[in-house]
Order: C-alpha cells, then sequence, then structure tokens
C-alpha cells in the first residue's frame, strides 16, 4: 500500500491511468474521486481483514445493530481522518493539482435514512468502530435513498434520488454469501415421534445479495462492517410470469419509504422488514455456530438491538430457526431469544407506532405470524397468571389484538432490555405509553440518552473550531470527548474568545457564500444566524419559528426604527411527500420570505433562507455557522432530538423548550448559557388531557398573534392564493394541536433575551464555550459506553 506522500503519489497516479485508460489530463473528477476511493477502500482491507479474524479466534462477544435506515451521509473524509492520513493524500493530491475537497464534493450522500433514527445508527457505528468494540451494522441497501428535494415556486418537489449512479466505491459485494428469503406460500405441518415440523412450501424466493461496507475506527486498525442486503430475482419458476418476478424483488429495496412519523402500513414496507430480519438473524447465526458449538448460550456470546420495531420480525425469525431449523424446543428458544435481544424506543407519536394488519400480514409471512401468534398466547397466558380477569389490562397489552399484530407489544414482550433515548422520554414511556409494560416488566426498562459523533461533529465538519481547540487542549479529546471541560479554563482568557469569533465567523463567511451561490440571498455574517434544521413536522414547530419571523416584520413595519439587531433566519427541511400540512409550512416559509427579504422597512435586518435538499453533508456547512440552535418542539413530542447535540458541540446557544434532550443540555451547561421558553412537558400533556386549551382566546387576546393569523388569509403575503387557510384553520378552528399559539408570547420574550445577549459579545463567547467545553457528554462514544456495559454487556479498549 503505501506510507508516505510520494509512496500515494505513485500509486495513486498508476491505479487511476490503469482503472481510467485515460493520461491524467484527460481524466475526470469522477474518475479521479473513484480511484481515491477504491484505493482507500483497498488500503482499509488489511485491518477489516484482521479485525474479523481476531474477532474469530477471540470469540469476542459480537453486537448487531439492526436498522432499517442508516443516515451515513459522505464517507471520503471520515475514513481518511479516521485512518490518519488525511493530510497525507490532501499534500499528495496537491502536488498533483488536485484538490481533496473537490473530491469531497463529488462523493453523493448515502441518504440511507428520513432522519435521527437513521443519523444515530451511523453515529452509534462510528463510535463502536472507534472504541474497538466488536459492533455491526445490518442493514438495507437501497436502490433510491431519501429523495431529493427541489424547490419550484416555494413548493417541495421530490426527484429519485440516484446514489448509486456511478457506483460505490465504499462497498464489496459478497453474492457467495446471499441468503434466500421465502415470501408467501403455505406452511406444511407433520408429526415424527412427538414432535411437530414445519415446512414452508409454495414460497416465491428472493435472494438477499450482501453488501459490506468498511466502518473504519479513529486511531485504530478496527475495521467493523455494516452489511447492506439487496434483493435480487433468486430462481424463475416454470409458468411464473418471470417480468413481474423480477419486478416485485426487485421492487423490495428499491426505495427507502420517505416517512419518519407515519406508518403507512404498506405491504412492500413489511416485505422491507421481514427481508432485513431473515437474511440477517441467519447470517449472525451462521457465523455464531462457526464460532461456537451450542445454540443454548448464544445470548452471551451475540447481542442483537433492533433500531426502533421496524427490524422487530428478527424475534420471530430467530424462533422460527431456532425451533424448525435446529430443533430447539419452544422455551429454550424463546430463553435464549429473549436474552440476545434489547430494543430502543425512537418516538411516542402514536401514528409512527407500526401495527399491521394481520389480513396483510398472515399470507406473506405465515410461518412467522405462526410463531407471532404463538408468542401471543403464551404472553397472554402469563399476563392472565399475573392479572386474573384483568381483561382490560391484558387487551392492552395483547401483541395480536383486534386484527393487529401490535410490533411495539412484541419488541417489549421479546427483549431482555427496553430503552427510551432521552430521560424525559424514558419517564412518558414508563409513566404514559408504556405504562402497563412498565409495570409488568420494571426491570427491562432503563434510558440511555442519545449522543452524536464529535469526530463527524466537530473535528471533520469545523476545522477551525477543531484545530483551535488542540491548540488549546491537545487532542486527547478526540479519544475521550469528555475532556472537552478542559476548555472552560479560557473563558476569562479574551484572545482565547477572539479566536474562537474568528473560527465563527469563517464559517459564517463559508456559509454566506454558499447562500449567496444557491439562492442569491446575500447574508451578512455579522448578523445572528438562527437556524432550524430537521425533518418538516408539525410537532418540531418550524410554524411557530415562521410565524416569529412575520411578527419581527410587522415590528419593522409598525416602527422602522425599532431596536432590532439583523438576523438571518435559515431552514433546512424535507417534508414527507404525502405530508401535505408540512409541505404547506414549506410554502409559507418561501413567502414569507419572499415578503421580508428585500422590504424598505426591514432595511436588511430580516433574512429568511431555505436552504433545499437538505441532508448530512449539508448539515456539516450549515452547522459550524450556527449562533442560535432553534429546538422548539413542543414539550413531550420531540424524543431526545441530536441536532440539538450537534450545534452546542459547535459553539450555538440553544432557544428551546424543555422537551428530549434540551433538558440534559440545560443541566449540563445551566440555566444562564441557554434560553428555555414554553410549557413544560407535563403542562402540554395535561392540557391535552382536560382539554383545557382553547387556541382562540390568544386570537382574540392578543394583537400580535391575530395580526399574523390574519396576514396568512387576507392576502398580505406573497403567492398565498388560498393556501395558508389550512394552517389558519389548523391554529384555530382545529384548537392548535401543537400548543403554538400559546408558547409564542413566552417564544417572542426568549428571542429578546437572545437579541440582547448577543450585543455582549465577549459573554455571548463566554456561553459559546461553556456549550462547547460541556458538549463531551452528547458523544455518542459516552452513549455507546452506557449501551455495552448496561445492555449488551460486551468489553472493550474504549470502555476502560
Ligand atoms: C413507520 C414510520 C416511521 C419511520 C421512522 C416511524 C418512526 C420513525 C422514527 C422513529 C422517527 C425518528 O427518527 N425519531 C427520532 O429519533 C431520534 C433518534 O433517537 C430522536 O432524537 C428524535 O427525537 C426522534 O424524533
Amino acid at each position: 500500500m503505501f506510507s508516505s506522500q510520494e509512496e500515494f503519489k505513485e500509486a495513486y497516479l498508476k491505479k487511476l491511468e490503469m482503472t481510467s485508460g485515460k493520461a491524467f489530463p484527460d481524466t475526470t473528477l469522477q474518475d479521479r474521486y473513484d480511484t481515491l476511493g477504491q484505493l482507500i477502500r483497498e488500503y482499509i482491507s488489511m485491518n477489516w481483514i484482521q479485525t474479523n479474524e481476531q474477532y474469530r479466534y477471540q470469540k469476542q462477544k459480537q453486537v448487531y445493530y439492526l436498522s432499517i435506515e442508516f443516515l451515513l451521509g459522505r464517507l471520503l473524509r471520515q475514513n481518511l481522518m479516521n485512518l490518519g492520513i488525511y493530510e497525507l493524500v490532501e499534500e499528495g493530491l496537491g502536488d498533483l493539482g488536485i484538490d481533496l475537497k473537490d473530491m469531497e464534493d463529488v462523493e453523493q450522500d448515502a441518504a440511507l435514512g428520513n432522519g435521527g433514527l437513521g443519523r444515530l445508527a451511523a453515529c452509534f457505528l462510528d463510535s463502536m468502530a472507534s472504541m474497538d468494540l466488536p459492533g455491526h451494522g445490518y442493514g438495507i441497501r437501497y436502490k433510491h435513498g431519501l429523495f431529493e428535494q427541489k424547490i419550484v415556486n416555494g413548493y417541495q418537489m421530490e426527484l429519485p434520488e440516484q446514489w448509486l449512479r456511478h457506483g460505490y466505491v465504499w462497498e464489496v459485494r459478497k453474492p457467495d454469501l446471499m441468503m434466500q428469503i421465502p415470501f408467501w406460500g403455505r406452511i406444511e405441518s407433520s408429526e415424527k415421534d412427538g414432535v411437530t415440523s414445519f415446512r414452508h412450501v409454495d414460497a416465491e424466493i428472493v435472494a438477499a445479495v450482501p453488501y459490506d461496507l468498511p466502518v473504519v475506527g479513529y486511531g485504530t486498525t478496527t475495521v467493523n462492517t455494516l452489511r447492506l442486503w439487496n434483493a435480487e430475482p433468486y430462481a424463475y419458476k416454470a409458468g411464473r410470469d418471470m417480468m413481474k418476478y423480477k419486478r416485485d424483488t426487485e421492487a423490495i429495496t428499491e426505495f427507502l419509504y420517505p416517512d419518519d412519523t407515519q406508518d403507512e402500513g404498506k405491504v412492500l414496507r413489511l416485505k422491507q422488514q421481514y427481508f432485513l430480519v431473515s437474511a440477517s438473524i441467519r447470517t449472525i447465526l451462521e457465523s455464531y455456530l462457526s464460532r461456537h458449538g451450542d445454540l443454548t448460550n448464544l445470548h452471551e456470546h451475540v447481542a442483537i438491538h433492533i433500531n426502533d420495531t421496524h427490524p422487530v420480525l428478527a424475534i420471530p425469525e430467530m424462533m422460527r430457526v431456532l425451533i424448525d431449523e435446529y430443533g430447539m424446543d419452544w422455551d429454550s428458544a424463546w430463553g435464549v431469544t429473549t436474552k440476545t435481544f434489547a430494543y430502543t424506543n425512537h418516538t411516542t407519536l402514536s401514528e409512527a407506532l407500526e401495527r399491521w394488519l394481520v389480513r396483510i400480514f398472515q399470507p406473506l409471512l405465515p410461518r412467522i405470524y405462526m410463531i407471532i401468534d404463538e408468542i401471543n398466547e403464551r404472553f397472554c397466558r402469563d399476563l392472565w397468571d399475573a392479572y386474573p380477569g384483568e381483561w382490560g389490562r391484558i387487551e392492552g397489552m395483547a401483541i395480536i389484538a383486534h386484527g393487529e399484530v401490535k410490533m411495539a407489544h412484541l419488541a417489549i414482550a421479546g427483549s431482555h432490555s427496553v430503552n427510551g433515548v432521552a430521560k424525559i422520554h424514558t419517564n412518558i414511556l414508563k409513566e404514559r405509553e408504556m405504562n402497563l409494560f412498565y409495570q409488568y416488566f420494571p426491570g427491562k426498562f432503563n434510558s440511555k440518552t442519545n449522543g452524536i459523533t464529535h469526530r463527524r461533529w466537530l473535528l471533520n465538519s469545523n476545522p477551525p473550531l477543531a484545530s483551535l481547540i488542540q491548540s488549546a487542549i491537545g487532542d486527547a479529546w478526540i479519544k475521550d470527548p469528555s475532556r472537552l471541560s478542559e476548555l472552560e479554563s479560557f473563558t476569562a482568557d479574551s484572545a482565547f474568545l477572539e479566536n474562537l469569533h474568528k473560527a465563527k465567523q469563517l464559517n459564517k463567511k463559508r456559509l454566506a457564500d454558499r447562500i449567496l451561490q444557491t439562492n442569491g440571498i446575500v447574508v451578512d455574517p455579522d448578523s445572528i444566524f438562527d437556524i432550524q434544521i430537521k425533518r418538516l413536522h408539525a410537532y418540531k414547530r418550524q410554524l411557530l419559528n415562521i410565524l416569529h419571523i412575520l411578527h419581527l416584520f410587522n415590528r419593522c413595519q409598525e416602527n422602522p426604527d425599532a431596536d432590532i439587531p439583523s438576523r438571518t433566519f435559515i431552514f433546512g427541511a424535507k417534508a414527507s411527500p404525502g405530508y401535505y400540512y408540512a409541505k404547506k409550512i414549506i410554502k409559507l416559509i418561501h413567502s414569507v420570505a419572499d415578503l421580508v427579504n428585500d422590504h424598505p422597512a426591514v432595511k436588511g435586518r430580516i433574512k429568511v433562507v431555505f436552504l433545499e435538499n437538505y441532508r448530512v453533508s449539508l448539515a456539516e456547512e450549515i452547522i459550524p455557522a450556527a449562533d442560535v440552535s432553534q429546538q422548539i418542539s413542543t414539550a413531550s413530542k420531540e424524543a431526545s432530538g441530536t441536532g440539538n447535540m450537534k450545534f452546542m458541540m459547535n459553539g450555538a446557544l440553544t432557544l428551546g423548550t424543555l422537551d428530549g434532550a434540551n433538558i440534559e443540555i440545560q443541566e449540563q451547561v445551566g440555566d444562564e448559557n441557554i434560553f428555555i421558553f414554553g410549557l413544560r412537558a407535563e403542562e402540554v400533556m395535561k392540557q391535552q388531557q382536560d382539554g383545557s386549551y382553547y387556541s382562540m382566546e390568544y386570537y382574540h387576546h392578543d394583537e400580535r398573534i391575530k395580526k399574523m393569523l390574519d396576514q396568512l388569509i387576507d392576502g398580505s403575503l406573497p403567492d398565498a392564493g388560498d393556501h395558508f387557510e389550512t394552517i389558519y384553520d389548523s391554529l384555530l378552528a382545529e384548537n392548535d394541536e401543537f400548543f403554538v399559539l400559546r408558547d409564542f408570547d413566552s417564544y417572542a420574550k426568549a428571542h429578546e433575551r437572545v437579541a440582547s445577549a448577543y450585543r455582549d459579545q465577549e459573554s455571548w463567547l463566554r456561553m459559546s464555550l461553556i456549550n462547547i467545553a460541556r458538549s463531551g457528554y452528547f458523544s455518542s462514544d459516552r452513549t455507546i459506553a452506557e449501551y455495552a456495559r448496561e445492555i449488551w454487556r460486551i468489553g472493550g479498549v474504549g470502555l476502560r
């Protein structure tokens, strides 16, 4: 391979000309990127093979993270940084007249996820590898990731995403490890010496072909694996419509379902879920048996984690394989299964909880349905013994009821651990959403506050700040993020604070250039960069943000000399294609932007920018430039949030409600270093319960609110037509489900506090530094250390 710049250049040039068949000057950016990627992927192979050898021979307990989403983003910079060869490659390419940054921009985001859940899975992979933990991911190789968002006249349009258009340098196809996945068909049972065995006949077989991606740890030789399954035709049956079979088969991994809170209940989604878990479980068991003989203590050597309910069919699939293929009896199989599986819940929104209609489920997965039915029978019998006569309770906990299979109930019954993703979220699960289960299985419930990999979200995406930190406290924080706390000793160091300001200005300038280039809007890098980037959803209240901006505009009109500090409001958000209300909000943001951006009364003090096609690589550009991080969900609705942690780590101050992990950010930084507003979770839940909230009151009693809402429908807004009537009605006629009007006054006051705090730059920078210094807790290394110690029960270097 190469260990010096010279060797790198030589290896690179040779490979470029060999693979492209072109003389260097004729090679395209894509040629140059493909070659670099392949070269690095080969460079990784040695450690990759060695890591797997080590796991095989040392028989270490393995963790498998099953997720229907992995929102990876780009991998080139992460791999070069984690291999410690970023500078070497950057300078080597520089000598050849190639800018590594241009290479990085060629790479497509691997957008195999919707939002928080998918990105968390990606951060977890980076932490497990960097902590030398034997943790692997299993997912789906969607041909098209999350749709590409195009904004046309303020409207979201969706285009198919094409990440595989030029191939994908990081993956290795392994057809020899293909798995056959049966769908439809029927189950034949036969009795022999008292043992009933089951055969799945007339099934439609789909081939699951694995593509492996290396997961390179930082500053170590550990390289774990992310296995992504691809659906391909297995065998053409005589008399079978071959084209339909081919289409039906490939459709399984064609698209990522673009919903992140709405369970559509489509049979193709169910096929995706079983496809993922069946291929994964059988692979895990085969590799286990290649290292260990006896399946009865599988749980001592294997931990399987299901990321929300989407992969929960792994539990009945494990039962099927242990009983039907390895002849284990039910009770031993159930014992092993429940000790092997752990489940994380990521949302309490009722519409997001998966429940499959039996009439869809049973025909597609006949054997799995039989097993779930048996699990449910035995579970309800146990409940009856524990709660004799309490039909209501048992009905509320049953896995199959009213013609539906309740996936969360199956996950809880079939796992030894059930965790929420932030303290408040776990408490809400215990006290409300899953209270009956908490009463019955108290020992299973635990909380694991989310985290983010500081290597991608600080070290890699914010070089100005990372090098300032390294110049002050060295680089121990990269391996041990809690060491960021050493920065606290610089809060009184005005020279350091000045450099902190310079780093932020550099990032703001860079983002301002991008905004001019992509949106043609001039923004002032000295204005407050106030940012809300996340999926568009009513509970995340982008509506509250844009209504407040409309209010600021009204203030400018009423009093053009009002002392309003100039602010740049930046939005980035995709709405699920079928979520029309969310799409209206996107249109409203554009309409308000058109109204205020060059309005004479505003005098440039307010700029509204909607950045199109929000994704991981764009977030890496936006977050380092942030002054204010908007985390304004209706309290009790956002399970945790992870964007909030990324902004904190990059020195932005949080403007938020006491919801999700915002509460734990406040605990870390103290009231004086965060801007909190709004109803608390218990107040929201109480008012939702007792129906004591009447939004109309706020319309009638708050002039500001009346004015804004009237502007939604009185033609004040450009190109409004009747578009915003649904929004107007949702706030009044439908009584404002997410308390937007109720929290408006408190929100506006919090913005005032932000504005006045920003005027005192020295103290603002001190607050910013405190947030960075106290952000180590929110590294996914801390989160993974807790999962490893308390759920998966594995040790590792990183856990010392
Ligand atoms: C069935 C459709 C569907 C798809 C995805 C329902 C629900 C989901 C995800 C669970 C939604 C999600 O991404 N939840 C987010 O998970 C993050 C990681 O834990 C949390 O930080 C966010 O608060 C939570 O909204």
